[in-house]
């Protein structure tokens, strides 16, 4: 639930006029076909046209177009293209506007969309080896806010449930809150067929930390991929992240996903802070029994949330999480 309409004005938006944070259509141009990027790096694309690959170049004039993002095509991107002399290759005359995205702000560089136009996020973290612990739970709960404010539909995934069983009562606490959770084991085919059943007919984006098993359970869900993975001795060390550029994959006709390179610490991207509350469904709505109407729940008297942290019933790490996002830590 929002707060008063005069709140709204200070930022704080209603789930329902998301949508219009997204610039509008621009008007369709004659000619071309549409397509979706497969691959893309900084001006080159693989864009998927009624299932033939075309080999695209962004047209010059856009490359000098003025933008926020570092990419300016990126994987799940829809773009016109016109087919060029030679067999299988074509430019990019237009990136179409993007329905959802998948982004993270980094210090001193610009912006990165990770996948444009995915419905939902499956947000992958380890039982054990990277072990969930209370830096590795906060990265999944910005994870969660990034990607509903990007229109990304959440799905947690506990992957390597083989090496730790008792990892499920750490997630638990998600599928408690209302968070759809599937525990898998890319190792031993645990969960794989409900994992696939969720993924399935949805375009979606594998994200998380490096060495979780991302691209481990793509190739469980779909041997012929044969997707490179990390080496345990490998992804052990710091800095080593075995997938290093975004790609879609195909898991059925209608059914893709998108592997990402792993996540260290994400920083949170366009997410003003009078939002954060609605991506924690235990805060969400609670500002109307605080004193103060536009309670952020940090210092504030008389504050419910802040009530509740301390009667057990909202949960001090996810609090915490919740007061880091929003002092922008
Ligand atoms: N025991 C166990 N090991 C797994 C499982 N899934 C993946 N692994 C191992 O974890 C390591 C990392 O797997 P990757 O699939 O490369 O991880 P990733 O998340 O794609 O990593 P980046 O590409 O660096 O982001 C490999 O050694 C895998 O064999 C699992 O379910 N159980
Ligand atoms: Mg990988
Ligand atoms: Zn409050």
């Amino acid at each position: 639930m929002s707060r008063s309409p005069k709140k709204a004005v200070a930022g704080r938006s209603d789930k329902s006029d998301k949508g219009k944070k997204l610039p509008p259509p621009p008007p369709p141009r004659e000619g071309g076909e549409v397509g979706r990027v497969i691959r893309a790096q900084s001006n080159r694309a693989d864009v998927e046209i009624d299932g033939k690959l075309m080999e695209c170049t962004l047209r010059g004039r856009m490359r000098l177009e003025e933008r926020k993002e570092a990419n300016p095509m990126v994987v799940g991107d829809l773009v016109r293209v016109f087919p060029s002399r030679e067999e299988g290759t074509g430019v990019v005359e237009e990136v179409l506007p993007r329905k959802s995205v998948l982004a993270r702000a980094r210090t001193g560089k610009m912006p990165q969309v990770l996948a444009a136009n995915v419905d939902q996020a499956l947000i992958v973290f380890a039982a054990a080896l990277p072990d969930p612990d209370s830096y590795q739970l906060y990265q999944l709960d910005k994870l969660l806010v990034q990607a509903q404010s990007g229109q990304l539909a959440p799905l947690i995934c506990c992957n390597k449930i083989d090496l730790r069983p008792e990892s499920r009562e750490v997630f638990d606490e998600y599928v408690n809150l209302g968070f759809p959770v599937v525990y898998t084991s890319a190792k031993a085919g645990i969960g794989l067929e409900e994992l696939r059943e969720r993924l399935h007919g949805k375009l979606n984006v594998l994200c998380g930390p490096s060495g979780v098993g991302k691209s481990s359970l793509l190739n469980a869900l779909h041997p012929g991929l044969q997707i490179r993975t990390g080496e345990v001795s490998d992804w052990t060390r710091k800095g080593k992240h075995t997938t290093t550029r975004a790609e879609m994959h195909a898991l059925g006709p209608e059914t893709w996903v998108v592997d990402t390179p792993g996540i260290r610490r994400l920083e949170l991207w366009e997410v003003p802070k009078e939002e954060v509350e609605e991506y924690f469904p235990e805060i969400e709505g609670l500002w109307e029994q605080c004193a103060d109407p536009n309670c952020m729940h940090l210092d504030e008297g008389n504050c419910e949330v802040r009530r509740r942290v301390e009667s057990g019933e909202i949960s001090e790490r996810r609090y915490e999480s919740y007061r880091s996002i929003v002092q922008g830590r």
